[in-house]
């Protein structure tokens, strides 16, 4: 992929977006759109609105509603009935609450009953970092496990540097030490990655919009055309200066062994496409503008929803399309109470709450088998070693690497070669780059 700006933002039909945490950013985040597009899109969307809506009317009007008055939030802190924000100090006392829908009575299976009533077949998937802590990569934002909660080693000046491209500009070696954790090869898709891919299987997914930088969504074998990394991966690099590409393979082997990559095209510092803070988003984000509107499903799963443009994404499907959180605390638009109509989630661990879905939907065996099919041997490439799903440091559940899921990374047309210094030597200034990626690389050195 072409990392340079010029020809990126020829190709764009919109606006670059550009990632930023949710307090920075009140200027990307587009209005709430859902209920501007009630009417959807194209042609057809009348008479198929009219069959939705009226089933959906029916479905949603079966489905349980509980009392709750205080909902767990990202913060740990509670929301209050009549859309108080948590922190909001008036809205603090109990007003006799307007009844705001509870996940755990029924509303996962309400969901799972549209499921299987055949009433869900465009299904969106908006994931984070809480689908991949089930493999053993902690998150960003859990108190005591999350990578922000761990990150004095990195000797930075507050935990979002370590994703800010002007930081990294002025000093990578924080992230680059981050990425040595987090780059793919050492972890493995778990029940959630699997229970996307079988949405796939069932022809019922639509897209799944990942921010997860961990290629683990690509090594459970969903198809990349179904998948949208809007935060990059580390499957692809560039230099973060002129985005001129550079092999994966050769910056991942620089990073791990603690020398800097360098782009021998204009000597600034290359990094693995992962976008930062203050990049633009690829262009496959705005595959979005398609996608949303056309969803029956929203399923949000393992996300603070704190990261901007992404977390505003949930705001643009139709009104009347229901939205299924399932994360351990309510975030976004589910911190309000009431909840919008055809709004459910489900609070607790994550691997459990799909779990449970699964079962509901009858599709349990149906996931552990493919797990174990994914346990295959790979046939490794000439001189490589046999790889077996379930050997990594990765928890016992996480499942394996499937075949076909073996590093492809290669290097680019155009690409210029490596040219690598050693970390002691050298400083570099600026940064950028963009994102996209192929096979998630487990090649190590
Ligand atoms: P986040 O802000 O750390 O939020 C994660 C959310 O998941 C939180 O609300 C948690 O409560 C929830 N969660 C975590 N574990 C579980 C669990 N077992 N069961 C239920 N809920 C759980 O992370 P976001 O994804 O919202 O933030 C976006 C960032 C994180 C992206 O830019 C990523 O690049 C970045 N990130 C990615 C990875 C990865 O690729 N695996 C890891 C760490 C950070």
């Amino acid at each position: 992929m072409n990392r340079s700006k010029a020809s990126r933002d020829k190709k764009a039909p919109q606006s670059p977006v550009t990632r930023m945490t949710r307090g920075s950013s009140s200027q990307a985040r587009p209005t709430d759109p859902a209920e501007a597009q009630d009417d959807g899109p194209g042609p057809h969307a009348k008479q198929r609105r009219k069959q939705t809506h009226s089933a959906l009317a029916q479905d949603l009007s079966q489905m349980s509603v509980s009392r709750l008055d205080c909902l767990p939030t990202s913060d740990g802190d509670v929301c209050r009935s009549g859309g108080h924000s948590s922190g909001s100090g008036s809205g603090r006392s109990s007003r006799s609450a307007p009844a705001a829908k509870s996940s755990s009575l029924g509303g996962l299976a309400s969901v799972a009953r549209l499921v299987k009533l055949g009433r869900c077949r465009n299904v969106v998937v908006v994931a984070g970092a809480g689908i991949s802590t089930a493999s053993g990569i902690p998150d960003f934002r859990t108190p005591g496990t999350g990578l922000y909660a761990n990150l004095e080693k990195y000797n930075i000046p507050y935990p979002e540097a370590i994703f800010n491209i002007d930081y990294f500009s002025n000093d990578p070696q924080p992230f680059f030490s981050l990425a040595k954790a987090l780059y793919p090869g050492s972890h493995r898709p778990n029940y959630i990655h699997y229970f996307v891919r079988m949405l796939h299987n069932k022809g019922l997914l639509l897209r799944m919009y990942t921010q997860n930088i961990d290629g683990l969504e690509k090594l459970c074998g969903l198809p990349e055309d179904k998948l949208v990394e809007a935060h990059g991966s580390f499957a692809t690099a560039a230099c973060h200066l002129c985005y001129t590409a550079f092999p994966a393979d050769e910056a991942k082997r620089a990073i791990m062994n603690d020398n800097v990559p360098i782009c021998t095209f204009c000597a600034a510092t290359v990094k693995p496409d992962v976008v930062f803070f203050g990049e633009d988003l690829p262009q496959k984000y705005f595959l979005h503008t398609k996608d949303f509107p056309k969803a029956d499903l929203l399923m949000i799963m393992g996300t603070s929803l704190q990261i901007e443009p992404f977390a505003s994404l949930v705001n643009t499907v139709r009104s009347t399309v229901p939205r299924l959180l399932l994360n351990r605390h309510a975030v976004g638009p589910f911190q309000k109470v009431p909840l919008r109509r055809g709004d459910h989630m489900e609070l607790g661990d994550l691997e459990d709450t799909v779990r449970r879905f699964t079962t509901m939907l009858g599709w349990n065996e149906e996931i552990e088998q493919l797990m174990r099919t994914q346990e295959t041997p790979i046939i490794p490439p000439l001189g490589g070693s046999l790889s077996v799903s379930g050997q990594t440091s990765s928890p016992s559940r996480g499942a394996p690497e499937p075949p076909g899921a073996m590093e492809t990374s290669k290097s680019r047309a155009g690409g210029q070669r490596a040219a690598i210094i050693n970390s002691g030597g050298e400083e570099e200034t600026d940064s950028e780059t963009d994102s996209k990626s192929s096979a998630s690389s487990c090649q190590s050195n």
